[in-house]
């Protein structure tokens, strides 16, 4: 007897404890990044128990999103949706033009209406986004197939928010591009920067010189319109970046005439050779980028393109080049990298005449001078990328005063091809790299404590997954999650709603998810307390 009122106490417990928790229905348990801006007003939850649901869609251009809200209905609640004349249907999705930033947006769910309004489409795809992660919350931690009112209003801290992938190490199928695009969506992200052209290879159709891609895979015209596409749908611009005057080997094989003079008999082997740099004294280099730009210029709509300028090997290259030479002796040059300003500015004429601007990644490597020094007179439209482990304040202070535009990807914070912890992988190709935490890439704030005025010119963040360690979509996924949730946060939410542990908190949902959709995540294990 004793022993059964035991065991029916125990149960009520148990069903207490678990009602507890059904009960606790959540909307920002799964918020992903933090939204800047929400209230938590008392009232009923809207339950879905139904399997169709009326939306009201008042405008038709919101038809280009609509496709999104189905998939997110159906997927979540497996609810169908009903076109509805009626604005008293409890969906609604519209544009308000009074909301006026191009990311910005709301969601009000309160008196069973579940609104989702913004300026654009952009930000109604956003809504999109919330909307999902509050489903999944409810699905992942109460499972009541509702949500509690709530009024959200969002926009994000920094325009630029990016994640790069490096299809020239490792060729990347279009298909597995598009696959991280949609994860990339979920998180609002907004730039993909593609590093089409290396040492290892030369990855675009060049239909003015197929010789380019005659060793390697490679993405035709099509195959490139077709990703620029597929990530424009989900308000993702693609950023093509041409590395040079380094990172050229690719090319160099099929023309080894545009590279210094000194190493133009040498023989390159695409993904062995290294450290050629095109001579910057050839004007062919410049035809041939000409050519190469207009094509590029015509497949990416976005309007920069990514010319590189890191790690050129000045001294092995350009200092025992016989043309190099005579030209840094007719202008009286002291420094062999002072050849970078004649050389950017020729591909700068090049890139502003295909209607384009210039991005280049700022590139400070005291071997060639001091850092503190050493920033060329760029000019003012070109838009830097800091990258350089230690150097970000330097390049911080450095572009504050010049006034350029300013990305932010400090290797201590941004390197997503690093390790996540000591002895993880990658397992080959480890040069010795440093390593990246979760907690440190959380760490990040773009802004680097900077009081706001010195913060006018930073852009956002861009986190890099280089491809010299990772041989496949599974591994850059691997090494791009968690850590990129942390980055999609730190470009996203503003520095005083962002807290680590509440981070942790919303994560889980998200890595259960990314797991069901067969994305291969890291198990962040270490900030498990076990
Ligand atoms: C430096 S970051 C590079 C890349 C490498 C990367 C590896 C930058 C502008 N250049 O070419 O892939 O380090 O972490």
């Amino acid at each position: 007897m004793i022993h059964s009122i035991k065991k029916t106490m125990l149960f009520c417990l148990v069903l207490l404890i678990a009602n507890a928790t059904l009960c606790s229905q959540d909307n920002l348990s799964a918020l992903m990044p933090m939204v800047n801006y929400y209230e938590l007003p008392q009232g009923k939850p809207t339950k879905f128990k139904t399997n169709k649901a009326k939306v009201y869609m008042p405008q038709k251009e919101v038809g280009a999103v609509y496709g999104f809200l189905e998939k997110v209905l159906k997927n979540r609640l497996g609810l169908e949706i009903v076109p509805s004349e009626s604005s008293k249907a409890p969906i609604s999705i519209q544009i308000n033009r009074e909301l006026k930033g191009e990311e910005e947006y709301v969601i009000s769910n309160k008196n069973n209406r579940l609104i989702l309004e913004a300026g654009t489409l952009k930000g109604l795809f956003y809504a999109i986004q919330t909307l999902d992660q509050i489903f999944l919350g409810d699905i992942y931690h109460s499972k009541q197939q509702q949500i509690a009112p709530i009024y959200i209003h969002d926009q994000p801290r920094f325009p630029f928010r990016g994640l790069m992938l490096d299809p020239a190490r490792h060729f990347l199928p279009v298909a597995d591009v598009k696959f991280f695009i949609d994860q990339m969506a979920r998180y609002k992200f907004n730039k993909l920067q593609l590093h089409l052209t290396d040492d290892q290879g030369w990855r675009m159709q060049i239909k003015t010189h197929p010789k380019l891609t005659e060793q390697g895979p490679f993405y035709t015209h099509e195959e490139l319109k077709d990703i620029v596409a597929y990530a424009a749908q989900r308000h993702i611009e693609v950023i093509p970046e041409l590395d040079v005057p380094g990172h050229v080997v690719a090319l160099l094989a099929a023309y080894p005439e545009l590279g210094c003079t000194n190493t133009q008999q040498e023989q390159k082997i695409v993904g062995k050779t290294e450290n050629m740099m095109l001579c910057a004294s050839n004007p062919d280099v410049f035809t041939i980028y000409n050519d190469i730009i207009t094509e590029v210029a015509q497949i990416f709509p976005h309007h920069t393109i990514h010319m590189g300028g890191d790690e050129a090997r000045i001294p092995k290259n350009w200092l025992k080049c016989d043309k190099c030479l005579s030209t840094i002796k007719e202008n009286g040059y002291k420094e062999g990298r002072e050849l970078m300003q004649p050389f950017f500015k020729e591909m700068k004429k090049i890139v502003d005449m295909a209607g384009k601007k210039l991005m280049l990644w700022c590139e400070l490597d005291s071997e060639y001078a001091p850092a503190t020094e050493f920033l060329f007179s760029y000019d003012k439209d070109i838009t830097l990328i800091t990258w350089r482990w230690g150097l970000t304040p330097t390049c911080l202070e450095l572009t504050a005063a010049s006034g350029h535009n300013l990305i932010m990807a400090p290797g201590e914070f941004a390197y997503l091809d690093y390790p996540q912890l000591k002895g993880d992988l990658p397992e080959f190709n480890n040069w010795g790299m440093p390593t990246t935490t979760l907690q440190q890439s959380y760490k990040f704030d773009p802004g680097y404590g900077y009081p706001i005025e010195k913060q006018q010119h930073i852009q956002g963040v861009l986190g890099t997954l280089w491809g010299e360690a990772m041989k496949d979509i599974n591994r850059v996924t691997y090494m791009a999650f968690p850590r990129s949730l942390a980055l999609a946060e730190a470009g996203w939410t503003k520095m005083e709603h962002r807290n680590w542990e509440d981070f942790l908190t919303r994560m889980y949902p998200n890595l259960y998810n990314l797991i069901k959709l067969g994305v291969s995540v890291r198990t962040p294990f270490e900030v498990v307390n076990r």
